[in-house]
């Protein structure tokens, strides 16, 4: 095989000698200027990946919640989930190959996957709106042309219009229009069916606030807001016209920081909910008459959409098993609640969607969510097949108007990937179907007061975990440190792990007080500080 043209570009795509970088929870993150020849590679094994799986596959260049200064890439398979985990490994390996071994780990890729070359493939290629992401896009490019790919670049899109995208051309279209037009028809198409029964709500219900994060969702809603008129109506702020992306904005900082984020013009029982940098993610709020915060938050989220599901299945009278997935990072009171009040299983799954994406594919109707507001539905085929059944046989009028609001909700959700937009639709469209406020959603059940803290240590790989990350087991006695302190505080809970998309260690513990949570999680900080080799200041407390 003549590989000759990949080397000839890659020379315009060194990898620095040396620097390594590893595979974390949504492919490769780090500062933009370590990435160009991560890209370009990542284009070449996008092309092996296509001709492996005779499909179109995806690559987005993004780091979605990270700072503009970094930028990443994820990699769509074929119906739109994140790239299979056994290929994790051959994109490490081909990411973090010196220039002079880039042709052995080429050569063995296909060797290994048995990749015919001669295999037709296609490269989908889209990008946020990080100053670094064109020039990072066209890196993939290159890789792509190297290979002499067919491609198609989408430009800027959302990461999960992409994932969209890539399953409509895998699926001949039977997903949908594989255009970002198709994609605005289809959910407005949905949204609006889903509404239709709605009674009348006023002028106030209908009104959403939305922090773009100043990123590539705020252009998005944009331009799908007509669509969705005159049944929702947007007030978009952070819309990237002036700010940072995701500086003192975005689904993440209002997540971790529990505060509304900065250019937001909030007023009491206002309904207001904030996209991340590539608006795959999305968490609710409002502030109350005496301006107090409420943070409605994936856990919430999970447990609106399939107490609604629930109770359509239970009209339709279809036994499908319904499942949510969650990860450690749920809230203590959501799990509990699903569980005992609403009867529904729950699991607990590693953080990063591909592992909630998986465990959710058990069911006939799984529902994942992390706390951090990242989560979509999967229906099976069987469960779509029976609702459809349901909407063209002579059930009853009852039946059948039941069954009718599945199938809106199965067009109206992105099942490929979470996806802020897709997710406010089914929020929004169940806000109005209910006549529910933000507030009476909120009283669904009461979160436990939490904290999520970040520690630097000189290297996170030292810790390892287990029991999908709720205890560690390196380094020795961090786990016991933790469990003695947890047992100081009541109700409490905490658990650290090394982030897959910044070079940190997270702490998460909640408790029943605030000050308690806070307290706990401060004390943890600590411990991970001391036994995990803690870099720069002592954490403080808050
Ligand atoms: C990505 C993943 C999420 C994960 C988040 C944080 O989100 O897709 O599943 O929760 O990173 O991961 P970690 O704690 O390992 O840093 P995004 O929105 O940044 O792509």
């Amino acid at each position: 095989m003549h590989l000759e043209a990949v080397l000839r570009l890659s020379a315009h795509h060194c990898k620095p000698a040396g620097l390594t970088l590893q595979y974390g929870t949504a492919g490769f993150r780090t500062k933009a200027e370590h990435l160009d020849h991560v890209m370009y590679r990542m284009g070449l094994l996008a092309v092996l990946r296509s001709k492996k799986t005779k499909s179109v596959i995806g690559v987005m260049v993004t780091a979605s919640h990270n700072p503009e200064e970094d930028n990443g890439v994820k990699l769509v398979d074929p119906m739109g989930e994140m790239l299979v985990q056994e290929w994790e490994l051959h994109a490490t390996n081909l990411a973090n190959a010196e220039e002079h071994e880039l042709q052995t780990v080429l050569t063995n890729i296909i060797k290994q996957e048995a990749i015919s070359m001669q295999v037709e493939s296609c490269v989908a290629i889209g990008r946020d709106t990080r100053p670094s992401s064109e020039n990072l896009s066209l890196a993939v490019l290159d890789g792509v042309i190297a290979l002499e790919s067919k491609y198609q670049d989408y430009g800027l899109v959302t990461t999960p219009q992409l994932h969209y995208v890539v399953c409509c051309r895998n699926t001949d279209g039977r997903y949908g229009e594989p255009t970002v037009e198709g994609y605005y028809q289809k959910l407005s198409q949905a949204f609006k069916d889903l509404v239709e029964q709605s009674p009348d709500c006023g002028a106030e219900q209908r009104c959403l606030s939305i922090d773009g994060a100043n990123g590539i969702g705020a252009l998005k809603v944009k331009e799908m807001e007509e669509h969705l008129q005159p049944i929702l109506l947007l007030q978009l702020f952070n819309d990237g016209s002036k700010g940072k992306l995701n500086h003192a904005c975005g689904a993440d900082y209002v997540k971790v920081q529990q505060k509304p984020p900065e250019g937001i013009d909030m007023k009491p029982g206002e309904r207001c909910c904030s996209f991340d940098g590539d608006a795959d993610r999305i968490v609710y709020y409002y502030k109350d008459c005496d301006d107090r915060f409420h943070l409605l938050d994936g856990d919430k989220i999970a447990t609106l959409i399939s107490t609604f599901i629930k109770g359509l299945l239970v009209k339709v009278d279809l036994k499908l098993n319904m499942g949510v997935v969650q990860t450690a990072y749920a809230n203590g009171s959501s799990t509990r609640y699903l569980e005992n009040i609403m009867k529904v299983p729950v699991y607990c799954a590693k953080t990063g969607v591909k592992h909630l994406h998986h465990k959710a594919q058990e069911f006939d109707i799984g529902v994942y969510f992390e706390a951090n507001g990242h989560g979509t539905v999967l229906f099976s085929k069987t469960a779509e097949e029976q609702i459809r059944q349901l909407t063209n046989m002579g059930a009853s009028e009852e039946i059948r108007k039941a069954a009718q609001m599945l199938e809106n909700v199965i067009n109206l959700i992105n099942q490929t990937v979470g996806d802020a937009i897709s997710d406010m639709l089914v929020i929004e469209a169940i806000l109005f179907l209910k006549n529910l406020t933000v507030q009476k959603w909120d009283e669904m059940y009461t979160d436990l007061p939490n904290r999520q803290l970040k520690v630097t240590v000189s290297d996170r790989k030292v810790i390892d975990t287990t029991d999908a990350e709720r205890r560690t087991v390196k380094p020795p006695g961090l786990q016991e440190k933790i469990d003695e302190l947890v047992k100081s505080y009541n109700l409490a809970r905490s658990f650290v792990r090394p982030s897959g998309t910044e070079d940190v260690v997270r702490v998460y513990a909640e408790a029943d007080t605030q000050e308690n949570a806070d307290a706990l999680a401060h004390a943890v900080s600590l411990a991970v500080y001391h036994l995990a080799g803690g870099v720069g200041d002592l954490p403080r407390p808050l």
